[in-house]
């Protein structure tokens, strides 16, 4: 039986089963569009020759937030924001202090390396098993997060040798804080048929991809994924 009939044969959007993990989903990724925009803001600010293209970035973020909050409504699932602040505090936090301290290379990092990367495998792997709505909806903002990437991989590439050693420290005080958000939505991933598996190994693969293009070897990259995965 092809794959997408087994899917939507199985999930049922309007079971008390799926609306209670979407809240917690759903909110997750209204709370990240919401603190994306907030951090494209704040980066503009950082990045005065980039002003008008991080403000770009920004107003996509808002965009992507009201579709997903119309996810929410179609399903009338109330999104369960407070579970998703706590979420992603860690990221929050780590990126408030590096602004504050001025370190643009760990706010790019963990913005527009670490969280988007996030966005692009948790967005892919949805898109076979959303709700027709949120399908339309999911394959829009998808392809908007891939430019986003594309931003901090061109600023960083182009001042790789400078920012190395920053690159490094922050991926080892973040990574940790992905695997462990990571294993926090696992089970609510999985009622929405979203394997952890596959969502580590998109992550994985969309992160990789991005160190190399900055300039990591492959050995570097090794070396740096392997942070926080015993954990
Ligand atoms: O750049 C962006 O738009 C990122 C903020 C959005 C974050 C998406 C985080 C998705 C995690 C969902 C986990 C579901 C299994
Ligand atoms: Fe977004
Ligand atoms: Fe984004
Ligand atoms: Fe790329």
């Amino acid at each position: 039986m092809p794959q997408l009939e087994a899917t939507s044969a199985t999930l049922d959007f309007q079971s008390p089963t799926y609306k209670d993990a979407y809240s917690r989903i759903n909110a997750i990724v209204i709370e990240g569009e919401q603190e994306a925009n907030d951090n494209y803001i704040k980066l503009a600010e950082m990045l005065p020759d980039c002003k008008d293209e991080l403000l770009g970035l920004a107003k996509m973020e808002l965009r992507h937030k009201k579709g997903f909050q119309a996810c929410g409504r179609n399903l009338e699932v109330e999104p369960d924001m407070e579970f998703a602040r706590e979420f992603f505090s860690g990221l929050h936090q780590n990126f408030q202090t590096a602004a504050a301290e001025g370190k643009v290379v760990t706010c790019l990092l963990i913005q527009a390396l670490i969280i988007e990367s996030f966005a692009i495998s948790a967005y892919n792997i949805y898109i076979p098993v959303a709700d027709p709505f949120a399908r339309k909806i999911t394959e829009g903002v998808v392809k908007d997060e891939y430019s986003h990437l594309n931003f901090g991989e061109k600023w960083l590439q182009a001042h790789f040798e400078e920012s190395k050693t920053e690159l490094e420290q922050a991926n080892r005080q973040n990574l940790p804080i992905v695997w462990k958000m990571l294993n926090q939505v696992a089970d609510d991933a999985k009622v929405l048929e979203m394997e952890k598996e596959a969502l580590v190994e998109d992550f994985m693969i969309a992160y990789g991809e991005a160190l190399s293009t900055i300039g990591f070897t492959t050995r570097d990259i090794m070396r740096m994924s392997a942070y926080g995965l015993a954990g």
